[in-house]
């Protein structure tokens, strides 16, 4: 029997924010943060969502008015919430028209973006913008048709100040330090090379607030669609499964109208950095470390990996011993306190969040998250064993193979290249020089550390010898 599907209750509200990248991060948290300030405090605060890819998102959402379903997942049951602060899905490929129209609407004052780490066009070692990148490159010869999120930033921005139309707010929402520094920097560089002057004007009145973001929200999977539509009898094609667990931290830095998302309890504080910090090395290094040596050792989900006791251990060793004394602790935070948590959110068994998914994109995850407490631990003069095996462990993934020797399906941008430098290393010393020499992954003080060479070289090789769960298992012993 065909269920009806999920529709609109309430009528849409105006659209006051323009967000890229619609996908199941974005669902259970930016716009479900929305719903919420605007059922708290009202405001047109509608969400244009701009995916820069597929229509998939859009295919499912337009046919439902934009309503969907956040559900939250906990150990005793699933608990679906409606949202509907969704007003509208573009694609952007289809019709980059509409999207600049919907941002240069003077009734829009923040886009938000959650693009990852790769959607800004950075080298994410340097912070540079990677002006040889393809779309980037188009981008800067064809600013008015823009194909990448700065460059419709860029693109829309240019329109207003054209028209009068006050600029909005540009808030990133992706999991890198110092987002709003980083969003800002791409846009700069990008408007440059288009006009100095708007480089300038951009620079004196558009803000870019940072954020930490914090939802553990696993990709949507047909099985899952097709339980919560037996649970509700309606089919939502565009549901989110998530944690119940959520926290946004925004920096206080808006000239412009925003959505009171404190109603819907956000944070707003004056300095993000030492959340963010926290967020990324506590939450982001251990998810990174899992990922890599939990898919070697077989484990398919972040569930699994820490109900293994070495896997556990791990965690516990790294925050211990690598990543909180790097950390400043961040106000009404309790650092140790934090880790415990994050192990609970870890071992709840209903989020089955893929190993697989969480190493997608390792050359844009690894500096932030393992590489940067890596550097503050030898600055230090303190280890760092159980980072070099989570970097050695991503070496070996990216290679290729895993410890059966079936292949890896590498998903990254650098993959090809990553699987070259691999495979014409001669043993692991030499993978080792090979893959820290790519530059954007690897800041020159790790390259050129004789301490960090030698503590990867050694890791990858017992990864290659004994398999990843032994070298855990010894890292903890
Ligand atoms: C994960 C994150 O996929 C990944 O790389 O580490 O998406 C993580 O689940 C979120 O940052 C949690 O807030």
């Amino acid at each position: 029997m065909r269920l009806p599907r999920l529709t609109r209750t309430i009528p849409r509200p105006g659209t006051g924010l323009v967000h890229f990248g619609p996908g199941a991060f974005f669902r259970s948290f930016v716009a479900a943060y929305t719903d919420q300030a605007m059922a708290a405090s009202g405001g047109e605060w509608g969400i244009c969502a701009v995916s820069l890819r597929s229509a998939g998102i859009r295919d499912a959402l337009v046919p439902q008015g934009g309503a969907y379903q956040v559900v939250e997942m906990t150990p005793g049951g699933e608990r679906p919430q409606r949202v509907e602060a969704i007003t509208d899905v573009l694609v952007a490929p289809e019709d980059p028209g509409a999207v600049l129209a919907a941002m240069t609407d003077p009734g829009v004052h923040v886009v938000s973006l959650t693009i990852t780490e790769k959607g800004y066009h950075l080298s994410p070692a340097s912070g540079a913008l990677q002006r040889d990148d393809p779309e980037i490159a188009r981008d800067i010869a064809h600013p008015r048709a823009p194909c990448t999120a700065p460059g419709f930033i860029v693109a829309a921005l240019a329109a207003r100040r054209a028209a009068g139309i006050a600029p909005f707010a540009v808030l990133s929402c992706d999991n890198l330090p110092g987002n709003g520094a980083l969003a800002r920097g791409v846009v700069l560089a990008l408007a440059r090379a288009r006009d100095a002057e708007l480089a300038d004007w951009i620079a004196a009145n558009v803000r870019f607030p940072a954020t930490m973001v914090d939802r553990i929200t696993p990709a949507t999977t047909e099985d899952d669609i097709a339980r919560l539509a037996r649970a509700t009898g309606v089919e939502d094609r565009a549901c989110v499964f998530a944690e119940p667990f959520r926290q946004w931290v925004i920096e206080d830095d808006f000239d412009t109208p925003r959505p009171d998302w404190a109603a819907a309890g956000a944070q707003i504080v004056g300095d993000v950095a030492p959340f963010e910090a926290m967020k990324l090395r506590c939450l982001n290094g251990t998810h990174s470390a899992l990922a890599y040596l939990g898919y070697l050792a077989g484990h398919e989900t972040v569930c699994d990996a820490v109900g293994d006791a070495p896997f556990e251990a791990l965690c516990r060793h790294l925050w211990t011993a690598e990543i909180l004394p790097t950390l400043e602790t961040p106000e009404g935070e309790d650092l140790p306190a934090y880790c415990d948590a994050l192990l609970a959110r870890y071992r709840n068994p209903a989020i089955r969040h893929r190993t697989w998914q969480i190493a997608m994109d390792g050359s844009q995850k690894l500096p932030q998250r393992l590489l940067a407490p890596m550097a503050d631990q030898r600055a230090a003069g303190r280890g760092i064993g159980g980072l070099a095996l989570a970097v050695a462990a991503w070496m070996r993934y990216v290679g290729g193979r895993d410890e059966a020797g079936r292949p890896i399906d590498v998903r990254d941008p650098l993959a090809d290249r990553l699987r070259a430098l691999s495979a014409g290393a001669d043993g692991p010393a030499a993978r080792v020089r090979a893959l820290v020499s790519v530059e954007t992954v690897f800041p020159r003080a790790l390259a050129e550390d004789r301490g960090v060479i030698d503590a990867l070289a050694q890791a990858l090789d017992g990864l290659e010898r004994i398999g990843a769960r032994q070298m855990v298992g010894r890292l903890v012993a």
